[in-house]
């Protein structure tokens, strides 16, 4: 029987490189928040015995609207694997035990991977894995996820997970008596209702019926097939929980508040309770260069430097190993009518197969691969050196008021090789349509090419 695990976490602290090590496949991976876009899954085998693992797209919240963690969130909460790997990073373990508090609250198979400990060591940080282990009540496993033999502590911590038949109790945080009153009202209908349901995580639906929204009550009704706001005790408790909690002033809105500050706040305290910084003086460099890097004033300047460079080096570059490629294209080309006359081919043969598919795949490789092969290496290193959060960050309230968020800016980045792409073509194109009527066969090629390309 295979295994079903999930791999859920904030963006960026490195689930598809775990997932790529542990399966032998090629997530993309890349040192900027959002890459993953969709569940990814494989198989890794451990003891005898196959574990699907499936790659998550990063979210902070489980908590929050927006759609791709919408998705992201109903995965993780009806999904049903049997164990759920948190993966956090262990360099601001505080902002990640947000989301693992979340899952907590859902699922008692848990272990909480603390990957990316080597950054953390560079920054003076140790972590107390055994104390934040028994804070949570779950195994945590430390990785260094682009070290594959690091995590075979991890997959032997999920395989005890697995195996235990152990009915563990739910992770439960206090929320205060305003708040515990009200589940108290309602909880006890909601475990009459989930009798002899596989779903017996009672608290958490509370919890999701006090705060209302819509959204999440509707997948809990679809996925779990339940029925709970048609459900005439359970609405009777709703609305006198409600009371109580309206009694206490805490409307719908502050009650999300009030939740999520008491998680963030549990965060803090267990992050300050499990976490050392020996080298402060490390931290003071890294936020020096990020204010320069990110500041109004110097931020949008050095930012638009950098680009101009790239650009420049990749336009300027890639005209010699352009011209050294069409020069070899156009020599190839010579020998093969050559060729073709010496077997008496006729002319149109020759037009469509060298004048319009040998020629045009020699211009889109002698035209493309030279800046391509420029770009993206530049790219990679800026991305290494975490520059491009920094780029997103600074574009963020541009793109804002275009109705969407900074991080497009890196994909618009790349975009722009594919302007320079276009430009090129319509050059192409320009100079084709002056040939004679049987060539005319080579911009279709064209056409197709930059269409795939595109
Ligand atoms: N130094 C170091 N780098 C790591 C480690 N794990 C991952 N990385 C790097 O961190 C970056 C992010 O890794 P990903 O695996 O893409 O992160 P992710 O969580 O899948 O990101 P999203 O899909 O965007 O949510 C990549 O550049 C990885 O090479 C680690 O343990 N140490
Ligand atoms: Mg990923």
């Amino acid at each position: 029987m295979i295994i079903l695990l999930q791999l859920p976490g904030n963006p960026n602290v490195g689930k598809s490189t775990v997932f790529n090590s542990l399966t032998g496949l090629h997530q993309h991976t890349g040192n900027w928040p959002g890459k993953t876009v969709s569940n990814a899954m494989g198989i890794t085998n451990f003891m005898d015995k196959d574990f699907l693992l499936v790659d998550i797209p990063g979210t902070y919240s489980i908590m929050s609207n927006s759609q791709e963690e919408e998705i992201a969130r109903d995965y993780i909460c009806f999904g049903n694997p049997d164990c759920t790997v948190v993966v956090v990073d262990s360099t601001c373990l505080e902002r990640n035990l947000n989301l693992v508090y979340q899952i907590l609250e859902i699922t008692n198979k848990v272990v909480v991977c603390v990957n990316l400990l080597d950054e953390a060591k560079k920054k003076g940080i140790e972590i107390d894995l055994n104390k934040l282990s028994s804070e949570l009540g779950v195994p945590v496993v430390g990785t260094i996820a682009r070290k594959k033999k690091t995590l075979k502590n991890l997959m032997q911590n999920i395989y005890d997970v697995c195996s235990s038949n152990k009915n563990k109790k739910y992770f439960k945080i206090q929320y205060g008596d305003d708040i515990e009153n009200s589940i108290n009202i309602l909880e006890k209908d909601v475990r009459d209702l989930l009798q002899n349901h596989e779903f017996n995580n009672y608290r958490w639906i509370t919890l999701k019926l006090l705060e209302g929204n819509k959204k999440i009550i509707s997948s809990i009704e679809n996925y779990l097939d339940l029925k709970l706001l048609g459900n005439e005790t359970i609405q009777n408790s709703l609305s006198k929980a409600k009371e109580l909690l309206i009694k206490n002033d805490i409307t719908s809105s502050s009650f999300k508040d009030k939740i999520v500050s008491t998680i963030m706040f549990h965060g803090e305290t267990i992050a300050l309770k499990v976490t050392s910084c020996k080298r402060l003086d490390y931290n003071y460099k890294n936020n020096k260069i990020d204010k320069i890097l990110t500041s109004k004033l110097t931020g949008i300047p050095i930012m638009l430097l950098f680009f101009a460079m790239i650009f420049w080096i990749t336009i300027t570059g890639a005209n010699y190993p352009s011209q050294m490629l069409s020069n070899s294209f156009n020599y190839i080309e010579a020998k093969l009518v050559y060729l073709f006359e010496s077997f008496n081919s006729p002319n149109w043969l020759i037009s469509m197969l060298i004048y319009g598919m040998y020629r045009t795949l020699g211009w889109v490789v002698a035209v493309m691969l030279p800046p391509m092969a420029i770009f993206f290496p530049l790219f990679t290193i800026l991305e290494d050196l975490g520059y491009l959060p920094r780029i997103a960050f600074n574009l963020d309230g541009f793109f804002r008021k275009a109705c969407t968020s900074g991080k497009q800016a890196l994909t618009m980045c790349m975009g722009v090789t594919k302007l320079e792409f276009f430009i090129i073509s319509l050059f192409v194109l320009h100079y084709l349509t002056d040939l004679p009527g049987f060539l005319q066969t080579t911009n279709i090629y064209y056409f197709i090419s930059c269409k795939y390309y595109f």
